[in-house]
């Protein structure tokens, strides 16, 4: 039976378990990204497990996040990352250089690689034909370390591309689409390779595009062909070696298959508040729009900002309508100053941010109170824009600019003739924002400010766990309810005992007071519990507040695995029906916890109402371990000293 695209790379890649679908395995990781909103913990975390140098071909920090420096958090945050890059042996993208996922496929991403990164945005790289994977900090600080990062081997999807995009047609359409027909939990357990013939028709951007936000179908990660577009691409950033053909077996075997007949769709637009709620353009026609945002690593790329500016050229944006945009890269920020572009767009009324991630993460540009924003990010969920409620759409860089110019969503289609932009034969390439570390760090002091306090950890599993049941919450609950981020949290990334006053204020603001004087306790909810970010600040801040046990119908993946690495037990309903037997306020108590640990499941008693229900884990060996040593800082070390 021959292989797909993902399993030649995984079986080359395997050093730990056996390679079969549901198996945990250890893989090696030849390059690391992290970004600063998760890099302070990452780097602290390296540095809490001892190892001098790190190990991988490649790891690059970069700085994209947090670029409002209203206090000095932030800037005392790049500059420790500055020196434990250069400590530790870590490339290092200054402030300015760019947003890491942006510049990473443009500069160090690799055909046939494994990349893991702290941000769950990482699968961009996929559009370069690289098995890139989203993870929790520390699991990225263990593989800088050169340890395994494991992973239960997920099941293929086979995404079959044909056709062609029509005129006004894009990529990001090619993606809203999967999302409407998947919905963010379709994805979870999967990786998305896509074929067919419609792959050599998009390029290298447009494939990042997708894999981008194959993260927002809950997916591990999703993967491209490496072919001629991938060569062609690779050689106008002139990194021509670095190509290598990777494409299936004539025979390989998936276990899903979708078709998507490339020239049969049209634009797309996910409504407020998930990024799965998706209907075409066409259908909302005529809502009065107040924003406009365009950037974040979904679609920045030259060729995106381009056709924007060349929409705009000659125009004025709507009185009622103030725009934005991010440049994804200094490379491409360059390239449309170079080519005039830039001008068009300052002249169009744009308003021009620097290359970074910007109002995507909520560092500025909250729209106003009940007014509609469409950005071409890639999440609306609830509250992220800063504005709370708030009414945000995720669309293309095409159908913003046809927004931005009319007041009103329209069918860019309506606006005539598609801008001709020829892809450039050579980008304007100069690393000289990359810092490159020194062959021998060890001179070098590592700078910390009084806002970098210590990770916390946490004592070894007790056997009894009790307490009261903080809170219950719904389906599809996302990281940015359990730890917002924005320009008020943001600074706090690197001090968990601060951050940790703002979990769940989203949902409900008594929660950290209230679990504080509780002393810790429970939290229960549906399913996808925990999608979205990567940022492990959504299970440590839990952990310092003492929760001990998160009991859902379903996790999302990375917050799964987080939740593992610091020790909250992430539990599963075995009949999703007795989530109705459980209300916010009961107590709790589960006996026998190390036992059910390796037996796989326990019995939850609700003391308030008598119920015994059923709960189950879904814990590897490893993971196991980890849980019993009080988590994983704990368990490597205790690996170490043993
Ligand atoms: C996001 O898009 O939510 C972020 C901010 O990039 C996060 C990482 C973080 O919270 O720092 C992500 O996607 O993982
Ligand atoms: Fe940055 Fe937004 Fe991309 Fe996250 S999704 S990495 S915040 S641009």
């Amino acid at each position: 039976m021959g292989s797909s695209i993902v399993q030649k790379i995984l079986q080359e890649h395997v050093v730990e378990g056996k390679f079969e679908t549901g198996e945990e395995v250890g893989l090696r990781i030849d390059q690391t990204l992290t970004q600063d909103a998760t890099g302070t913990m990452a780097f602290l975390q390296f540095e809490a497990i001892g190892i001098d140098r790190v190990r991988t071909k490649r790891s690059v920090s970069y700085i994209d996040h947090n670029m409002l420096q209203t206090s000095f958090e932030n800037p005392d945050d790049h500059r420790y990352l500055q020196s434990t890059a250069s400590r530790y042996g870590v490339y290092f993208s200054r402030p300015g250089n760019g947003i890491c996922h942006q510049v990473h496929l443009e500069r160090f991403a690799v055909p046939g690689g494994t990349l893991i990164g702290s941000d769950s945005h990482t699968p961009t790289a996929g559009g370069m034909g690289m098995i890139a994977i989203g993870a929790g900090g520390l699991d990225v600080a263990v593989a800088m370390g050169g340890g395994a990062y494991f992973l239960k081997i997920p099941k293929v999807m086979k995404v079959n591309l044909t056709g062609r995009l029509q005129p006004w047609v894009t990529a990001k359409d090619i993606i809203l689409e999967m999302l409407r027909r998947l919905t963010v939990k379709g994805g979870v357990g999967w990786i998305v390779e896509y074929g067919g013939p419609g792959v050599e028709t998009l390029s290298v951007p447009e494939r990042a595009t997708i894999t981008n936000m194959g993260a927002e179908l809950g997916a591990t990660t999703s993967i491209f062909p490496s072919d001629e577009q991938t060569r062609s691409f690779l050689e106008a950033q002139d990194r021509g070696n670095d190509w290598r053909e990777l494409k299936p077996d004539p025979d390989a075997q998936y276990d899903e298959h979708i078709e998507i007949d490339l020239s049969q769709l049209e634009p797309m637009i996910a409504q407020p508040s998930m990024p799965d709620n998706v209907v075409s353009v066409r259908e909302i026609e005529g809502l009065e729009v107040h924003q406009v945002c365009v950037g974040s690593c979904t679609n920045s790329p030259y060729m995106d900002l381009a056709r924007v500016a060349a929409i705009l050229k000659g125009k004025i944006i709507h009185p009622q309508v103030s725009m934005t945009l991010s440049p994804g890269s200094k490379q491409v920020f360059e390239m449309i100053s170079r080519t005039g572009e830039l001008s068009d767009l300052i002249a169009a009324g744009v308003r021009i941010l620097e290359s970074g991630c910007g109002p995507c993460i909520g560092m500025g540009q909250a729209p106003p109170t009940g007014a509609v924003t469409l950005r071409t990010f890639n999440r609306n969920f609830a509250g992220r824009t800063g504005t709370s409620p708030d009414k945000s759409y995720l669309c293309s860089p095409e159908t913003a600019a046809a927004a931005a110019l009319n007041g009103v969503v329209i069918d860019p289609r309506k606006l005539g003739d598609y801008p001709i932009v020829e892809p450039p034969k050579k980008f304007i390439i100069n690393d000289n924002m990359v810092v490159t570390p020194p062959v021998d760090g060890r001179d070098i002091e590592v700078l910390r400010g009084p806002n970098i306090k210590p990770v916390p950890t946490k004592d070894p599993m007790p056997d009894q766990l009790e307490g009261e049941l903080l809170l219950k919450v719904g389906d599809d609950i996302t990281t940015d309810h359990i730890m917002p981020a924005g320009a008020k949290v943001l600074p706090l990334r690197s001090n968990i005992p601060a951050i940790s006053e703002h979990v769940f204020v989203r949902v409900d603001e008594t929660f950290p007071t209230r679990a504080k004087a509780a002393g810790g306790g429970f939290i229960v909810g549906g399913l996808n519990y925990g999608q979205g970010s990567s940022r492990e600040h959504a299970a440590l801040a839990p952990m310092y507040l003492g929760i001990k046990a998160v009991i859902v119908k379903s996790f999302a993946r990375i917050h799964f695995a987080n939740l593992v690495n610091f020790g909250i037990i992430p539990f599963e309903f075995a009949d999703p029906a007795d989530y109705d037997k459980l209300n916010q306020g009961d107590r709790l108590s589960i006996a026998g916890v190390l036992e059910g640990l390796d037996k796989g499941g326990v019995f939850l008693k609700n003391e308030s109402t008598g119920a015994s229900i059923r709960i189950v884990t879904n814990l590897s060996p490893r993971q196991i371990k980890i849980m019993k040593a009080g988590g994983m800082l704990a368990y490597t070390k205790g690996a170490a000293g043993s």
